[in-house]
């Protein structure tokens, strides 16, 4: 018999615009597993209203994601891919875990305390936020959890839930999930300060990001500004004076799929960076373009884009609601079923 399959719980906020590190640290990986696993990816909808947002942009966002994670190779004939709000079990199941969660839990995340100190207002669902991704992880069985760094403590916060109320309630309940952190090369770099990660919210200032749905000429453009130092060796390199072309060398090396010896090779003959950075481009512009005619044709078809996402909310639904009515049972609020 085959060995049963394991289960990966991954979500991507609709906010802000997916760039090339979201795809070659995050959304490629999760494309080439796709066989191995059993996946559930979520477009996690109520998270980002932890945040004022408005209405119509959200609305478009989340849509635009839908479609550009397909576009990108999310199979939803082989991967659950759904919009959290159209699944009520999260917000339904959510309540349940606020009863059991401490505050004092919620008020030692580090990403809350950085993020209401930087706010005037502090939206509760900010604070709330790691409760509801417990949901998300474990009313799915979830075993593992790909995330960035940033949100391993929010996991590690949803095996203390699962672990609690596997004790008040009846054990192994919940499976207890693993965050899984990439390694550390899949790490893209922002274009303009390649010591700093590529990121979501920086995705709109000019020269810092590529995003998927950048057109040729602004890719090739910001490959062009991007920083590098005032030497001309191309080389792989731990040096911080030298990240700039290590970033631009990770990414040709992580968009073709070589060796670090058959990149340096298609580079040998280069009259410096400025042949580099063209180097880069072509490859990037080659493989986006695909993608971009992909997403471009989902955006054109919403009957299309519905019916995928609604099958997708259907397996979710089915999935997560029976595990939360079982909890309605267990914490007194229906009669156990006979
Ligand atoms: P922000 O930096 O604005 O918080 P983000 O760009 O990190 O946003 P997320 O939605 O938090 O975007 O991340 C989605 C996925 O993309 C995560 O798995 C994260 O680890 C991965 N990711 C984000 N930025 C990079 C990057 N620069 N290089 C590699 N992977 C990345
Ligand atoms: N909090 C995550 C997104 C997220 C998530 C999840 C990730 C919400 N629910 C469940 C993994 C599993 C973020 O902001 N990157």
């Amino acid at each position: 018999m085959e060995p049963q399959k394991k289960r990966v719980f991954s979500g991507i906020q609709p906010t802000g615009n997916i760039h090339l590190g979201n795809y070659l640290g995050a959304v490629k990986n999760w494309v080439a597993k796709q066989d191995e696993k059993v996946n559930f990816f979520c477009i996690v909808d109520l998270h980002s209203l932890t945040v004022p947002q408005d209405p119509a942009d959200l609305r478009f966002q989340t849509r635009s994601l839908a479609a550009m994670l397909i576009a990108c190779g999310i199979d939803p004939q082989k991967s659950t891919l759904f919009i959290q709000s159209h699944v009520s079990a999260h917000a339904e199941g959510a309540w349940l875990l606020n009863c059991i969660t401490p505050l004092g839990w919620l008020q030692r995340m580090t990403q809350f305390k950085d993020k209401s100190a930087k706010q005037e207002s502090v939206l509760t669902g900010l604070l709330d936020y790691p409760v509801l991704m417990t949901g998300d992880i474990i009313f799915y069985d979830a075993h593992e959890v790909p995330v960035g760094e940033d949100q391993k403590q929010h996991v590690e916060l949803a095996r203390d839930i699962a672990q609690r109320f596997n004790s008040l309630y009846e054990e192994e309940f919940f499976i207890v999930p693993e965050p899984v952190i990439p390694e550390v090369g899949a790490r893209v770099m922002g274009l303009d300060d390649p010591t700093n990660k590529m990121s979501k919210s920086l995705a709109h200032v000019r020269g810092h990001a590529i995003r998927l749905l950048d057109e040729p000429k602004e890719i090739e453009r910001s490959f062009k500004r991007a920083v590098t130092d005032s030497g001309n060796e191309i080389a792989f390199s731990d040096d911080p004076e030298k990240a700039g072309v290590n970033n631009l060398l990770g990414i040709y090396k992580a968009v073709t799929g070589k060796s670090e010896a058959d990149v340096l090779a298609d580079f040998a003959n280069a009259r410096g960076y400025g042949d580099l950075k063209k180097g880069v481009a072509a490859v990037t512009i080659e493989m986006l373009r695909p993608i971009q005619e992909r997403y471009q044709a989902l955006m054109a078809d919403p009957v299309e884009l519905d019916r995928l996402l609604a099958i997708g909310a259907a397996q979710a639904q089915a999935i997560s609601q029976p595990k939360v009515d079982q909890m309605k049972q267990m914490m007194g609020l229906v009669p156990p079923r006979r």
